[in-house]
């Protein structure tokens, strides 16, 4: 029986467990990212792993999240991560050299190794053919120091592409159908595969945007093959060396297969508050009654910000002007983007036209800045539209192309780009233009010593943790619906990002869009319980959405079911996943309820996966889930991946 590309790559780095699906297994990681925003916790964690040099073949720090510098603390945590990196043999992307999922991409992604990255968009590695898989600062920590990565053996959807995408049609609208599809959760479990002839009628850039937005699906990564566009690709960043072919045999068998014509597509949007809330101009229209006029456009964000996107974006904009109701802001992926566009001339005819040009960052879509007017209609080519983000508790906020986003940022309203009739062929240059000056290769063993590690005031150390107690008795501190983000769990945006290495800080601001009381009441309770509905913790990979609950007291979240990265998180911190058996018995219990978990150590230790919750405010018995394999049980008795990595490494 032939194999997916999925399982090739997974089985050729396999070092623990079978290759069996829904079965717990290890792999060896090659390379690895990190963010600012959640690196400096990551290294911290590296740092009291032990280990003094990465283990990888490639590991690399980026500065791309925290870069409003409104106060010390963004250019302390910067200076911490540079020298960190130096010292332990990681390589370092300087602030300014652009958003980590499209420079490496560009310049380290390499065809069938595995990658792995603390940030939820990191599958963008996919789009060269790589297992690229989003992940908790701890566990690139771990992985950093030469140990496996643990997931779950994937099911793998087959994405059968066929035809063309129609002019003006663009890659985003494929994500955007996917996602209308199988909604936010349908990916959890899954690796989704694209396939097909139509394939390779899509660029680099344009499975990229594909396979980063596949993280909104819930799945574990999203994969393309590598072919002959990537070898051309590869070839034009000065690669071609590390191209390798990779492909899924041709009697593979998949788990579910979806079929898209890419030639029946038409141009959509995400519309507030979820990305799944899929649906054409038209069906905009139609609900609003008429047109939708917009007050801003924000283009850029790991989705799409690469040269070919902002291409097109220039030719739309070459000779006009911005609706004068609307702002239009334009962040560029990369200083190599950057660079070109300065070069071939796109630069000029987007400040010409009074697009705002920002730094390469992730800027405006992690909240640092364009928040949008209150009320105010913001379109964006961005992968994340949850209630808040944007730092407008108000914004609503549409997902979209850099096609539809340009043109409605001339009309000042949502508009159809086809309306621009026909599209003159965009091809991407022969040769990018390499200058990896912004890159700076970590120390030499030999002189590791000397690195001095920068350690600012506002780096304080992971918060404590210890083994799991023999039961748990405790209130719950809150109850939340469905579908609960990251964003609600530990906001981010300019005021909070700065926190991100101050644990105590930062839960001063968990759960606030939620609740505002929560963060007292959880320190003040001592230990408590969260329970939750479906889907819980679905979005970002930052930990700091378990640490700040670790920190505030919280021993165990008890919901309908999670999402996969904040499950992991969770039991990386030492916080105990309960899922109900029935989802009714959500409804029987309230905020302020005593729950109890009687002699829970005991039964984990043997293994029980079914466990009883004592509701002691009603009376009733709930039986819950605790569902631990061999290596997350003995996480969670030790307290947590930190504890327990260090235990392994006595
Ligand atoms: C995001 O898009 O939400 C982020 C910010 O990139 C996060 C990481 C973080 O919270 O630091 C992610 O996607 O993992
Ligand atoms: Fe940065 Fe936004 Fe991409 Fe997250 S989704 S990595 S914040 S650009």
């Amino acid at each position: 029986m032939g194999l997916t590309l999925t399982e090739k790559i997974l089985r050729a780095h396999l070092v623990d467990g079978e290759p069996v699906k829904g079965q717990e297994i290890g792999i060896r990681i090659d390379q690895t990212l990190t963010q600012d925003a959640t690196g400096t916790m990551a290294y911290l964690e590296f740092e009291a792993i032990g280990v003094p040099r990465v283990r990888t073949e490639r590991s690399v720090a980026y500065i791309d999240h925290n870069t409003l510098q409104n106060g010390f603390m963004n250019m302390d945590d910067h200076r911490f991560i540079g020298s960190v990196a130096k010292k332990h043999g990681i390589w370092f992307s300087r602030p300014g050299n652009g958003i980590c999922h499209q420079v490496h991409l560009e310049r380290f992604g390499i065809p069938g190794k595995t990658l792995i990255g603390s940030d939820s968009h990191t599958p963008t590695g996919g789009g060269i053919g790589m297992i690229a898989i989003g992940a908790g600062g701890l566990d690139v920590a771990v992985a950093m120091g030469g140990g496996a990565y643990y997931i779950t053996y994937p099911q793998v959807v087959k994405v059968e592409l066929t035809g063309k995408l129609s002019p003006w049609v663009a890659a985003k609208d494929v994500i955007l159908e996917v996602l209308r599809r199988m909604s936010v959760k349908g990916g959890v479990g899954k690796v989704i595969e694209y396939v097909g002839e139509g394939v390779k009628t899509l660029s680099v850039p344009e499975r990229a945007t594909i396979t980063n937005m596949g993280a909104e699906l819930g799945a574990t990564t999203s994969i393309f093959p590598s072919d002959e566009v990537t070898k051309s690709f590869l070839e034009a960043q000065g690669r071609g060396e590390v191209w390798s072919e990779q492909k899924a045999d041709d009697d593979a068998v998949y788990d579910e297969t979806i079929q898209i014509d890419l030639s029946a597509l038409v141009p959509q949007a995400a519309c507030p508050h979820s990305p799944d809330n899929v649906k054409t101009v038209a069906e905009i229209e139609a609900e609003h009654g008429g047109k939708l006029k917009i007050d801003q456009v924000c283009i850029g964000s790991c989705t799409n910000s690469s040269l070919l996107d902002m291409m097109k974006v220039a030719h739309i904009l070459k000779g006009k002007t911005v609706h004068p109701d609307v702002q239009l802001s334009i962040a560029p992926g990369s200083k190599q983007v950057l660079n070109m566009m300065a070069d071939m001339g796109l630069l000029s005819v987007m400040i010409d036209a009074g697009a705002r040009i920002l730094e390469s960052a992730c800027g405006p879509c992690i909240g640092m800045g364009q928040s949008p007017n209150s009320g105010g209609i913001s379109l964006r080519t961005f992968n994340r539209n949850f209630l808040g983000r944007s730092g407008t508790k108000d914004g609503q906020i549409y997902l979209v192309s850099p096609e539809l986003a340009a043109v409605s940022a001339i009309t000042g309203f949502l508009t159809d780009p086809r309306e621009l009739g026909d599209m003159p062929a965009f091809v991407l240059p022969d040769k990018f233009t390499v200058h990896d000056n912004m890159i700076v290769p970590p120390a030499d063993e030999a002189d590791m010593d000397s690195v001095e590690v920068l350690r600012g005031p506002n780096i304080k150390s992971y918060p404590e943790t210890a083994p799991l107690e023999a039961s748990i008795t405790a209130p719950v501190s809150l109850k939340v619906e469905d579908n609960i983000t990251t964003d609600h769990i530990m906001p981010a945006g300019a005021k909070i990002l700065p926190l991100r290495s101050n644990i105590p800080e930062i839960s001063k601001h968990c759960f606030t869009v939620c609740d505002e009381a929560f963060p007292e009441r959880a320190k003040s309770l001592g230990k408590s319980i969260i329970v939750g509905g479906s889907n819980y913790g679905q979005g970002s990979s930052r930990e700091h959405a378990a640490l700040a609950p670790l920190y505030l007291g919280i021993k165990a979240v008890l919901v309908k079911s999670f999402a996969r990265i904040h499950r992991a998180n969770l039991i990386n911190a030492g916080i105990l996943p309960l899922t109900f058996v029935n989802e009714a018995d959500y409804d029987t219990i309230s905020q302020g309820d005593t729950l109890e978990l009687a002699d829970v150590r005991a039964k984990i230790e043997v293994g029980e996966t079914q466990l009883t919750i004592v509701n002691k405010t009603t009376g009733k018995e709930i039986p819950v889930l605790c569902e631990l394999t061999g290596r997350t049980k003995d996480i969670i008795l030790a307290g947590g991946l930190l504890d327990y990595t260090r235990e392994a490494l006595k």
